[in-house]
């Protein structure tokens, strides 16, 4: 049965059986933005998520690893801005002068990702688009149009990625930091908010994905999201198309919902469903400029994630964080097109794939990898993978990463293996051909009992592009 051709019912049984459509797990690489009034300061301690600066700023609660004092963002705040600065002048501050979705497009175009998911809305409340019921319901400006960028920054974002032929997603934060009728506990922040807040998103910009998130603090009794999603699928303008995550009550993510979320991969990834990793190139979601070139994950790293998340059957979904001017910083940029270059030549290997009866083949024994420093060339046996999520510390690495589509298995490897490459436990048929990706050449193989052994050419330099070394794909 098709999403269309169902009605749905607010439980969780029925919700749950609408399917996560292909394009979504097909899709493999999408980009995150988080921008918002925080995007004024853009400044946290390393390792902090910037975009949390209004609450670590007012409550001084500690956030982080537990590393930081809780003063940090109150010091540099009274510092720079002075003790009568409040976060709603950051919005008027907000002007988003250089922004420009239209080139942000062509950027995640090139960077071979397919669908963006911007922060409509974040837990300090501020809307992204015209939206009354911000304003109205906090008795201050607090949407884009009315203060700051004075802007529809969410219609122009849309606009833009679908015209480029982007799915365009968007993020909503259920609750919201100093909301008086959040903070009151009152239902009308449901019923006269969040419910028609939300609607008024859907059905003003029909986005393909929806990422909901801060549902932890409230159980469904006060959230009542199922209705809410019933009313998705059942009644709203996206409701035969629309892809949603897990975050809608409290405790029931990678259980309820659309595709499943994690974020820095803090927890096990071994799902039944379609998942997606999150994250930032660096360590915040919302543009930190306290962090430094070494804060930012290398293009390899990145390629090397993005490549260990497929293998399990994840997306991976890169958080840019733009600055307050609208314009991506360099550096991510940079990044992006790093990635498009590789996956221009290597993403047979990654879209529309699935996980292989294996994920993953690990080195014999503690081997120590080394990752390409910026413009470094490969020199044979001083390549490392750094503290990563797929080296366990004094144990193996992931030597290589699979991945299958239809008859076609994949072997990504973080580094040219030598003379030969060894492939454990794999069937071939006697016509399968072993062809390196990067330069479309056919290779000798044999069989060594259960394993295939491939014979690789002398390694020549000059038949390689820059982005070839961030991992070379065997198919
Ligand atoms: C988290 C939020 O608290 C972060 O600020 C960020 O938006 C991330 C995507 O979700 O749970």
């Amino acid at each position: 049965v098709n999403a269309q051709e169902k009605t749905y019912t607010a439980d969780w049984k029925s919700l749950d059986s609408r399917p996560v459509a292909d394009w979504f797990s097909d899709a493999k690489f999408g980009i995150f933005i988080h921008w918002g009034p925080y995007s004024v300061p853009s400044w946290s301690p390393k390792g902090t998520y910037e975009e949390w600066y209004q609450t670590w700023f007012q409550s001084e609660s500690v956030f982080g690893n537990g590393k930081f004092t809780g003063q940090e963002i109150p010091d540099f705040h009274k510092s720079t801005y002075g003790a009568d600065f409040n976060y709603i002048d950051f919005a008027k501050l907000w002007k988003a002068e250089l922004y420009n979705p239209v080139k942000w497009a062509e950027i995640f175009k090139k960077s071979g990702a397919k669908y963006v998911v911007m922060t409509s809305k974040h837990h300090d409340g501020f809307a992204l688009w015209p939206n009354e019921h911000a304003t109205k319901s906090r008795g201050h400006l607090w949407n884009s149009v009315v203060t700051g960028p004075k802007r529809d920054l969410v219609g122009d974002f849309v606009t833009a990625m679908k015209d480029a032929g982007l799915k365009a997603g968007l993020y909503y934060s259920l609750y919201e930091w100093y909301h008086p009728w959040y903070q009151a506990g009152l239902d009308k922040f449901v019923t006269d908010y969040y419910h028609p807040q939300f609607k008024d998103l859907v059905d003003n910009y029909e986005p393909d994905l929806i990422y909901a998130d801060g549902e932890w603090e409230k159980d469904d009794s006060y959230w009542r999201s199922k209705e809410l999603l019933a009313w998705l699928f059942n009644d709203s303008k996206v409701k035969d198309d629309v892809v949603i995550n897990d975050r809608w009550v409290k405790g029931q993510r990678h259980k309820h919902g659309g595709f499943y979320t994690t974020e820095y991969l803090r927890e096990e990834v071994n799902f039944d469903k379609p998942w997606e990793e999150i994250r930032g190139m660096g360590l915040s979601f919302g543009y930190n400029r306290n962090e430094d070139i070494e804060d930012y994950n290398s293009p390899q790293m990145l390629i090397l994630m993005l490549s260990d998340i497929v293998s399990q059957g994840g997306n991976l979904c890169i958080n840019v964080g733009p600055a307050a001017d609208g314009k991506i910083p360099v550096i991510m940029q940079e990044r992006l097109l790093q990635i498009g270059k590789w996956l221009a030549t290597n993403g047979d290997a990654i879209y529309g794939t699935k996980k292989w009866k294996r994920s993953y083949q690990w080195s014999p024994g503690d081997r120590n990898f080394q990752l390409l420093e910026e413009g470094q060339s490969y020199v044979e046996g001083d390549y490392i993978l750094k503290q990563t999520v797929w080296q366990q510390p004094g144990k193996a690495v992931k030597e290589l990463f699979f991945t299958k589509k239809d008859n076609d298995v994949y072997a990504i490897s973080p580094k040219w293996p030598g003379k030969e490459l060894v492939i454990k436990d794999v069937k071939l048929k006697t016509d399968t051909k072993i062809t390196l990706l990067a330069t479309g050449e056919n290779l000798a193989y044999q069989k060594q009992g259960k394993d295939v052994i491939v014979t690789l050419p002398e390694f020549n330099p000059n038949n390689f592009q820059p982005e070839d070394y961030y991992a070379f794909v065997f198919k």
